[in-house]
Parts: C-alpha cells; structure tokens; sequence
C-alpha cells in the first residue's frame, strides 16, 4: 500500500460524466488540444494536451513550466469548470482551490511514461485525477523510479488521489483499452489533473 494514494472506482455517475465531457468540450473548443513536445529532444508526446483554470502546465523543448496562456492561441486558459471545483473541494481535503485542470487526450496507442508531477510550489497539496471514457492502465510505484510498481485499470468517473508520501510517487499511464466507452463515443481516454500549483496565501 502506498500512503497517501486514494483510489474512488466510480466516483461520478453517468450523468455527472455526461455534464463533466460537455463542459470539457467547451473549454476544448476554446482551448484546442496541442501537441507537446520533449524538453531538450523536442520529441513528441503521444498524449495531446489543454488546460482549463487560471493555469496551465506545458512542455516544449525548453522545459516543463505552469504558464497562463495557450501556447499556440496564446489566449488565457478557459475556466475551471464549477463541478471541477466542487469535486476538489469535496475529497482533496486542502483549503485553498485547484489552479490548474491538465486535459489529457490519449488515442488508443498512446501512453504516459513513469513520471513523478514536480512542476508545483505548493508540494503538499494533493494531485486529483478524473477518468472519462475508455480505460487506462495506471501504474503507481514509490519515489524512486526503480522502485516495484503496480497497475490498476482506471475506468471512466473514477477518481485518483495522489497525497502524502504518494504525491511524490512514479506513475503513469501502459496503455489505453481500444473499446470505446461512455460518455466517449470514440474510442480514447480522457485524464484531468487538478493541481494546486503556487504556494497560498499566509
Ligand atoms: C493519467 N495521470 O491518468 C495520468 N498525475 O492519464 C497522472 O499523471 C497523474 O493520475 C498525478 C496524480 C494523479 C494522476
Ligand atoms: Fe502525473
């Protein structure tokens, strides 16, 4: 067991599913996905990416940074949608509200390597994941990146809780389920990650 990691099978219902995609559509629709890069080799991630919040992380060959605006729009991130807010606010157990919302899009074939998320000055705030959509293979180890891992199916309305000593943990994503699954209609995966990322107020 890892300490701090909370795992909430099923956590949205169909219809809180339902409202969660439309109101991702719209900030998408806003907020196109893009394509990010590697620092350093400008490789290519298979995951494309957006963001809604006041916040958003990105990666292009100069680095991994929060930044408050699209890098290819270049306009400010769209809202944080309010059931984000209230889903935070209901199991992150951390007084201050998430600043950013990472989309990730992953095709079937796209995958997510063994990463620890580094990039926040508020370090003892939690990491909340939401699932939408075909499954994903999550695999969760300890802080060293040699250390035993193990895997667990993420299915869509599932929520994750990296806090504590997991907050610090390897993870990342094997592999997609190909079968599409509701409220998708295309076979894929949808992630969001609520992040605190400056350090609140004091
Ligand atoms: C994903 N998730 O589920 C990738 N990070 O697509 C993450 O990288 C992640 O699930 C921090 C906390 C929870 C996560
Ligand atoms: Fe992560």
């Amino acid at each position: 067991m890892t300490e701090g990691l909370g795992l909430y099978p099923g956590y949205l219902d169909a219809p809180a599913q339902s409202a969660l995609l439309s109101a991702i559509r719209h900030a998408l629709s806003n907020a196109p996905l893009y394509r990010p890069s590697m620092p350093g080799s400008g490789k290519e991630f298979s995951v494309r990416m957006s963001n809604c919040g006041p916040l958003g992380w990105v990666s292009d060959r100069t680095g991994y940074r929060y930044q408050d605006h699209h890098p290819d729009t270049k306009q400010a991130w769209p809202e944080m949608p309010p059931a984000l807010l209230k889903l935070w606010q209901d199991l992150a157990g951390y007084p201050h509200p998430p600043e950013a919302c990472l989309i990730n899009w992953y095709e079937p074939g796209a995958r997510m390597g063994l990463h620890r998320d580094q990039d926040e000055a508020a370090r003892e705030a939690p990491v909340v994941s939401i699932s939408l959509g075909g499954r994903g293979l999550f695999r969760i180890g300890g802080p060293k990146r040699r250390d035993p891992t193990r895997s667990v199916w993420l299915s869509s309305g599932d929520v994750v809780i990296l806090a504590g000593s997991a907050r610090q943990c390897y993870h990342g994503i094997d592999r997609i389920d190909p079968t599409p699954a509701s409220p998708l209609v295309v076979p894929g995966r949808l992630n969001l990650t609520l992040r605190r990322v400056t350090q609140p107020p004091r």
